[in-house]
């Protein structure tokens, strides 16, 4: 979805934030192609071809493996939002397209799901989501870096669950409970291939981004690159997005499975979302990471 872009540009101050979060987001997600860990969890593809976003148009309930492919021959962002109760599938592809204005509307219309931001010509991204049962849409994009042009060609996809089938909860080795404003979850993680289970457990959207920080650096020197451009140290920021790491923003209450591989270091993770609180209050919102919601995590041989 678009959304956190528009999201970023919220706030003026946060307009770095949002190119860092696009190379965040163009890092996370999952691996492709893997086998299936548990062969009781129901699975689905999310297809997107030159003309059509092509998915069942009722898929199981629960928790699923969802598989999203991009068979055209640009990268596209490909996201999943649920209906929130009183909107129609029509509103939020609208308000999806719809740009800055459109975002706050947005954020009271529908709840995001994991995006994959993009997924490249030919490839193939795979999760698992507790879609528990609802209305959804499928809005996929052609990927743009920086800031997106207006009139980008949005295809879009409505399928619904039903009926509760995938009770079968995927094995995580990290769990990351997020709340407004903090991630509970452990110190130290192993080095490799690992599922991470994020659950948003606050009151607003919440995301995760990862950073290898070189010897020597801190939090501070993150937020000091997030923030205000204007007050930007010189040179070039002493971290590095880890690759294939992170969760794009995710709603109130929603459950995703990512995995991804971390080599051995030390790593801050942050939630650079502005407080949209403070923006409903129409005051200048402090980011969640200024609110205390990054930590510093170790991954260990
Ligand atoms: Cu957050």
């Amino acid at each position: 979805m678009r959304g956190l872009r528009d999201l970023q540009r919220v706030s003026r101050r946060w307009w770095l934030a949002g190119l860092l979060l696009l190379a965040v987001l163009g890092l996370a997600g999952c691996q492709p192609v893997q086998p299936s860990a548990a062969a009781a969890i129901p699975e689905f593809t999310i297809e997107v071809t030159d003309d059509a976003v092509n998915v069942p148009e009722v898929v199981p309930g629960g928790i699923v493996r969802v598989t999203i492919k991009n068979n055209i021959s640009i990268p596209m962002d490909i996201g999943l939002a649920r209906l929130l109760e009183g909107s129609t599938p029509e509103e939020v592809i609208a308000l999806a397209q719809g740009g800055e204005e459109a975002f706050i509307p947005l954020l009271t219309k529908a709840s995001f799901l994991p995006s994959v931001n993009p997924v490249d010509s030919g490839a193939e991204r795979w999760f698992y989501v507790d879609l528990r049962t609802g209305v959804f849409v499928v809005d996929a994009a052609e990927h743009v870096e920086g800031m997106p042009g207006a009139g980008a060609v949005h295809l879009n996809a409505v399928f619904t669950a039903d009926e509760i089938v995938g009770t079968t909860e995927p094995v995580a080795d990290v769990a990351v409970d997020m709340v407004d404003f903090a991630y509970t979850m452990p110190d130290e993680i192993p080095a490799g291939p690992q599922l991470w289970e994020f659950t948003n457990n606050g009151e607003q959207w919440h995301m995760m981004f990862v950073v290898d920080l070189q010897e020597g650096a801190g939090a501070e020197d993150v937020m000091a690159f997030l923030g205000d451009p204007a007050m930007a140290p010189a040179g070039p920021p002493p971290f590095e997005f880890a690759p294939d790491a992170g969760i794009p923003p995710i709603g109130v209450g929603e459950r995703a499975w990512l995995e991804f591989s971390l080599a051995p270091g030390e790593y801050l993770v942050g939630c650079p979302i502005p407080d949209v609180a403070a923006i409903f209050a129409g005051e200048m919102p402090l980011s969640h990471m200024e609110h205390g919601m990054m930590k510093m995590v170790t991954v260990v041989e």
